[in-house]
């Protein structure tokens, strides 16, 4: 069974709580919940976290080797400065889908620079709690296409 992490950065506990206007009515617990439930129909597993701290979340990153197959994340104000959460993304080589619940695009310049994204398979920005759900089958389906891939390798 595919193991995926979801990493939530800072201040994404306050979801639902302010700002709705930009981050959407959910809770945290709530875009969980969907996580799970979109995790259950899709037959995989999914553990969601979330920091306020740099560095545990990328020793959740570092500890993910052997663990688990791919990496779901917003990396929230981190998105725009964190050469560290990057490095860590690099250094495990895991496949990652960067989220946003806004669209980052169209808000202040400083948020269009994201540093992950190079390390990324790809962003979903802009669609509230579906941007995780959007990621997360993404993700999926990259997982279940590779596999696919190697099978075939072997047999040809
Ligand atoms: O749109 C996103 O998902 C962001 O990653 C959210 C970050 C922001 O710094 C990024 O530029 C874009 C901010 C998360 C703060 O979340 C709050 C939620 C509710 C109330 C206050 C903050």
């Amino acid at each position: 069974m595919f193991r995926i992490l979801v990493l939530h950065g800072p201040n994404l506990n306050l979801l639902g709580t302010r700002e709705k206007s930009i981050y959407g009515m959910q809770t945290l617990h709530e875009v969980d919940m969907a996580i799970g439930q979109l995790a259950r129909r899709e037959g995989v597993h999914v553990e969601a976290r979330q920091s306020n701290h740099e560095g545990e979340l990328v020793t959740w990153i570092q500890e993910t080797h052997g663990q688990f197959h791919a990496l779901v994340i917003n990396p929230a104000a981190y998105t725009h400065t964190s050469i560290a959460i990057r490095d860590a993304i690099v250094a495990v080589g895991l496949p990652t889908v960067e989220v946003h619940l806004s669209n980052i695009h169209r808000r202040e310049p400083f948020r269009k620079r994201s540093l992950i994204a190079p390390v990324a398979l790809g962003q979903i920005s802009g669609f509230a709690a579906t941007s995780y759900l959007l990621g997360l089958q993404a993700i999926i389906d990259y997982l279940r296409r590779k596999q696919a891939d190697a099978k075939h390798d072997i047999t040809t």
